[in-house]
């Protein structure tokens, strides 16, 4: 990738790719990756013709999280520093804006995902991964706690033990290991990576993308409430995708034996 920008920002059909694009420090996030990766998120959920989101790192990262080079500065400077505001300000919206997106957001993890790194790919619907790609939880080799949602999404995708395991260690999770404990659901070669992943995402793009958000809104409310209480979530979900076109095309094409052909609502 040779764009000098930050974030490198592809449509291919329904699918929108955002690169991380500072190969040289492993795609750390600066003040201008973190701004312009807020804005391309909302971009995408605002867009109803974007009916899939991958985001993956240029080069042989896909993100070193923080760029310590910014806060060995500001340590330097010996001003206060306000970790909690930076993570208001510029992560936790790109954070939440992924969770409450209409539509399927795939982390393509093509190399090391280490901090904040490792909360964004967390953060998204579905983390696929290249074969050398690994996964650190790196805060606490530099004295912080997990962040960007991470203690919040990471004992849920691989249980509280091996999530304090990750954590407080800071050991490397190779890929294969990733697949085997549930950080990813995808594993695919090096060589063979990106044309994997762009396949997988024009599928999800070509798929019931209505039907996409309220199963994760379905998913999200599963884990705020009781069993009696979800029941009755489901049933308004499902009374809400029932009433898509989508659903209508989707029964006519079983019924017709051929594939159907979603439009998104
Ligand atoms: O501050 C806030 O707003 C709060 C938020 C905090 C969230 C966080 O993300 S804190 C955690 C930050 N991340 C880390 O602690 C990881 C730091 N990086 C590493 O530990 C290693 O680089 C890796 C294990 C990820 C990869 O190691 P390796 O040996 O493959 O590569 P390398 O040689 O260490 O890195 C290559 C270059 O990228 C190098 O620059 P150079 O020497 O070629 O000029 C290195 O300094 C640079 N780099 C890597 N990570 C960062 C970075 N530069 C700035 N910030 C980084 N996070």
């Amino acid at each position: 990738m040779t764009s000098l920008s930050p974030l490198h920002v592809e449509r291919a059909g329904a699918v929108t790719v955002l690169t991380l694009n500072r190969p040289d420090v492993l795609n750390a996030f600066n003040e201008a990756l973190t701004e312009a990766l807020n804005a391309a998120i909302a971009d995408c959920a605002a867009d109803p013709s974007v009916r899939a989101v991958v985001i993956t790192g240029a080069g042989r990262a896909f993100s070193a999280g923080q760029d310590l080079d910014d806060r060995l500065a500001m340590i330097e400077k010996g001003g206060e520093l306000h970790l909690g505001d930076e993570l208001r300000r510029r992560y936790h919206p790109a954070i939440a804006a992924i969770r409450g997106m209409r539509k399927p957001v795939v982390a393509a993890v093509n190399g090391v995902a280490a901090g904040a790194g490792l909360g964004l790919a967390i953060a998204c619907d579905v983390r696929v991964a290249a074969s050398s790609a690994t996964f650190r939880a790196a805060w606490g080799r530099v004295g912080l706690v997990p962040d960007a949602g991470s203690a919040f999404f990471l004992p849920r995708l691989i249980g509280w033990g091996r999530a304090l395991d990750m954590t407080l260690s800071g050991d490397p999770v190779p890929a294969e290991e990733a697949l085997r404990i549930g950080l990813v659901t995808r594993v695919w070669p090096d060589a063979e990576f990106a044309a994997k992943w762009r396949e997988y995402a024009t599928a999800l793009a070509e798929g019931a993308t209505e039907a996409f958000a309220l199963t994760k809104e379905g998913l999200a409310a599963s884990m705020a409430r009781g069993f009696d209480e979800f029941l009755e979530v489901e049933a308004r979900l499902q009374d809400r995708a029932g009433g898509t076109a989508d659903y209508a095309r989707g029964v006519k094409a079983f019924a017709a034996k051929r594939r159907p052909e979603f439009e998104g609502r």
